[in-house]
């Protein structure tokens, strides 16, 4: 049976990509492991049947053989170990693609999603102007440690990894801001990782959601 995952029925990013199921679907693609998507509304996601898989009700999950996981970053590490091709065979090698699979999440992601929900919840609050110049320096802060590591490689660490897929989706995030286009080697970083055919696939089946869901609702 192909692991089965779940993603939004109709993503409010409208097909850019940007909901956690992208990770998870562009790390099955990269290990080349065929999938199923079980597609859910809002409503679905709260239900007792999903809240079993996912405790916070919430995209995505993951199930194959008997393993049910919820948290993209679990995914895509329990992806890279069952199915190859994302984590390298060297165990220090290995660990360094670890570090930078929970850099992404832990230390880079943060920053980036205080910012974009303050802009979803407090636009309108008199002390979002005075916060966002401190929200913005975090970020900023962050990429350019990324940028200095990542200097002109590829890759943070050798090969392709799990490290770069979650680090580069994380940066997908505040793709387009004046943020993330005053360091140019990571837009750089990010262009050639959507330029990997693992990457376009994936997209391209999340596109195909949102474009079907418009399509029933016309
Ligand atoms: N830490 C969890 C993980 O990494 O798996 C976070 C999962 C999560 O935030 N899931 C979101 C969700 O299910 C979808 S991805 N939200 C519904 C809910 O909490 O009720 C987050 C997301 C949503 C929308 C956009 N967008 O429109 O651009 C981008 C990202």
């Amino acid at each position: 049976m192909p692991p089965i995952i779940t993603a939004f029925e109709a993503s409010p990013d409208r097909g850019r990509g940007l909901a956690r199921d992208m990770r998870v679907r562009w790390a099955l693609e990269e290990a080349g492991v065929a999938y199923e998507v079980r597609l859910l509304s809002f409503a679905a996601m709260k239900e007792p049947a999903h809240l079993a898989l996912q405790p916070f009700g919430q995209i995505p999950t993951y199930e194959e053989n008997g393993v049910a996981l919820f948290e993209s970053g679990a995914i895509v590490l329990h992806i890279a170990e069952r199915h190859g091709h994302l984590l390298p065979e060297d165990e220090a090698a290995r660990a360094r693609a670890l570090s930078w699979m929970f850099a992404a999440l832990n230390t880079v992601e943060p920053p980036i999603l205080e910012r974009e929900m303050a802009g979803y919840t407090e636009r309108n609050e008199s002390w979002y102007e005075a916060r966002l110049p401190m929200m913005e320096a975090r970020i900023r802060a962050r990429l350019e440690r990324v940028a200095a590591h990542l200097g002109e490689a590829d890759w943070l660490d050798g090969a392709f990894s799990a490290g770069d897929l979650m680090m580069v989706s994380v940066l997908q995030r505040i793709a387009g801001s004046a943020l993330l286009a005053a360091f140019p080697t990571l837009t750089a970083y990010i262009a050639r990782a959507e330029a990997r055919p693992a990457y376009k696939r994936a997209f391209a089946a999340q596109l195909a959601v949102f474009e079907a869901a418009s399509a029933k609702k016309a």
